[in-house]
Formats: structure tokens, C-alpha cells, sequence
């Protein structure tokens, strides 16, 4: 007989989750997972203490029990403890893992917040069906030349999950980034609405094909999705028009951000912290208003898509 050098099948990772979610889980009751790269990299010490606390209040708000993710001390958490969520808020060494980094973080026994890409496949391996986040990662401006493209769609053309989010970052190509979700066939739907958000702005100035009404909506469609192929489904939420930055100033800081990156020679991972970081200076506090108040609307939306997901199995 040959010998079989098919690759073991994953066996899954040694998420822990917290006694509340495993309960919620266990009985079926509505979980959605949040992220933990926005709170430490994406807004500002100590505001991002704050915010976590009522991001999780904004999921409950919507019906669901909130599980942020993040590895401490190399065990992938989900679900933190007040304790936890302090310490990913305010240490400013803190790794940002995506889902190359969470073996190495894992073996090593070191700590780190993850990323879209790593929070969905911690999530969705967990059992968790609905994720919220601000904005995805994308293609970056100057991809054509330095490559970058965030981990965040490959990810996403992967893991079988509902992604709510204000669209893409604005810092980044939207169309482009459009164009490849397309390509790695990630379904995309608008939430009332077939604007494509532009995250800070309502409007990217890109139209999506399709929209939901509402969250059983929403729901009936990844039901269908999960049972076709793997891979998200990322539900688009766009601030109300009277919410978003102003486009004038959106349009002026985020070139202003851009070029000071540039001058710092700034690349790779390190890149959308420190453009977020000068966007929230440079405005005054207006972009991290703005960040925080559509993180709170995502995370509401998806629990109330999470409690619709749980009344379909039920
Ligand atoms: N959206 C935000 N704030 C953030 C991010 C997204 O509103 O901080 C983070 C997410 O964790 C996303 C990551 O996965 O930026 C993408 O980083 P990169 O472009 O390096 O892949
Ligand atoms: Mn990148």
C-alpha cells in the first residue's frame, strides 16, 4: 500500500472561549465576534478603552452575546474579561497579528490583537457565524508598486462568516479593493442601500449590485452562501449622511495622512495605524468620533443579524 501523504486535516485551534460565550454557543444563542486590532492600533490610548465597552454594549443592544478576540500569552481569546480588554487597550508594544502571525504567537506564548483576517478565522472556528468591525482592509493606493494588499480578502474568500462593516478603510483604493473582492468571489451586499459606504464618508462613490432590507435578510442570505461554497458574506453599513465626516475634510486629511507616511517612509503593517493615528490628529478628533460611532452601528447590526441567523436554525 502507498503511503498516505495527505496533509492531516486542521484540528482546529486552541481558542478558548469565554465561560459566557461557550454558554451561548453551546445553546445556540446569537455570538458575534469583534475585533481587537482596532481597539489597540486602529484608535487612540485611552479612548479605545472606552470604545470596547461599548462596542460590546452595542452588541447586546442588537440581541447577542460580544466576543472579542485577541491572544494573550499565546492562547486565542474569545471572549475578554474587563482585566483583558485592559490590557490589549493599553499596551502600546502589543503585537498586530493576522493569521500568518497566529502560530508563531500561539508557540511562542506571546500576545497580540488580531486582525479582520485572523478575528474571522479565530471566530468562525469557534463556531461564531457574524463578525463586526469598522472597515476592512484592502488595497493600498500604491499597490500597483509596493504590493500591498491586506490579508483581509484572501481571508474573507475563505472563511464562512458574516463580516458587518462601514465599507473598506478610505485610506485606501476602493475600487480596486472592490474589484478583488469580486475576484475571489466574496459576496457583498449594501444594508438598505446600494452605495458602497466609504467608511468615514456614506458614500465611496462605488454601487454595489445588491442590497438586504434587513437582518433576516441579511441572514437568508449567508444561509444560502454557507451552503454553496465557503467564504464571507460582508454586509456594508453606511453611516447616515447626517454622521459622516465632512467629505471636504475627509478628502483633505486623508491626503494630508497619505503624504505624511510617505515622507516617514512608512510600509507595510505599520501603515494603517499610523495613517489612522494622523487622521484623528489632523482632524481633531473628528475621524475617531466618526470611527468609533460606525464601529457602534456595525456591531448593533450584526446582532441583531446574529439573532436572526439563531432564529433560522432554531
Ligand atoms: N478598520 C478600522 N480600524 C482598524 C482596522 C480596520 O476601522 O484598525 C484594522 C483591521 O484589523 C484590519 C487591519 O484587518 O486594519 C488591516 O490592516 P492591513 O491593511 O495591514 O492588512
Ligand atoms: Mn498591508
Amino acid at each position: 500500500m502507498q503511503p498516505d501523504h495527505s496533509p492531516a486535516p486542521p484540528r482546529g485551534t486552541r481558542a478558548v472561549p469565554s465561560p459566557e460565550v461557550r454558554a451561548a454557543l453551546d445553546a445556540g444563542r446569537p455570538v458575534v465576534a469583534l475585533e481587537s486590532t482596532l481597539l489597540a492600533h486602529g484608535l487612540p490610548r485611552p479612548d479605545n478603552r472606552a470604545a470596547a465597552d461599548e462596542v460590546e454594549a452595542a452588541v447586546r443592544a442588537g440581541g447577542a452575546v460580544p466576543a472579542t478576540i485577541a491572544v494573550l500569552d499565546g492562547v486565542p481569546h474569545v471572549g475578554l474579561t474587563s482585566g483583558q480588554l485592559d490590557r490589549v487597550c493599553a499596551d502600546p508594544g502589543l503585537a498586530k497579528l493576522g493569521i500568518r502571525d497566529l502560530p508563531v504567537a500561539v508557540a511562542l506564548g506571546l500576545s497580540g490583537a488580531t486582525t479582520v483576517a485572523s478575528t474571522a478565522l479565530l471566530a468562525a472556528t469557534a463556531g461564531i457565524d457574524v463578525f463586526a468591525t469598522g472597515g476592512l482592509g484592502g488595497v493600498h493606493r500604491e499597490a500597483a508598486e509596493t504590493f500591498d494588499e491586506s490579508a483581509d480578502l484572501t481571508a474573507l474568500s475563505r472563511i464562512p462568516l458574516v463580516v458587518v462593516c462601514a465599507g473598506v478603510k478610505s485610506i485606501l483604493d476602493v475600487p480596486a479593493t472592490l474589484e478583488r473582492l469580486e475576484s475571489l468571489s466574496v459576496s457583498v451586499v449594501g444594508y438598505r442601500t446600494t452605495t458602497f459606504p466609504g467608511f468615514y464618508v456614506a458614500d465611496s462613490g462605488a454601487t454595489l449590485d445588491w442590497s438586504v432590507g434587513d437582518p433576516e435578510q441579511a441572514a437568508a442570505v449567508f444561509a444560502e452562501r454557507r451552503d454553496l461554497v465557503p467564504g464571507a458574506l460582508v454586509v456594508a453599513n453606511p453611516l447616515p449622511a447626517g454622521e459622516q465626516l465632512d467629505p471636504a475634510l475627509h478628502d483633505r486629511v486623508i491626503a494630508g495622512a497619505l503624504a505624511a507616511a510617505e515622507q516617514a517612509g512608512v510600509r507595510g503593517k505599520a501603515l494603517t495605524p499610523f495613517v489612522l493615528d494622523h487622521l484623528h490628529r489632523a482632524s481633531a478628533g473628528a475621524t475617531l468620533a466618526v470611527n468609533v460611532r460606525l464601529v457602534l452601528r456595525n456591531a448593533e447590526l450584526a446582532g441583531q443579524i446574529a439573532v436572526a441567523l439563531s432564529a433560522r436554525a432554531a
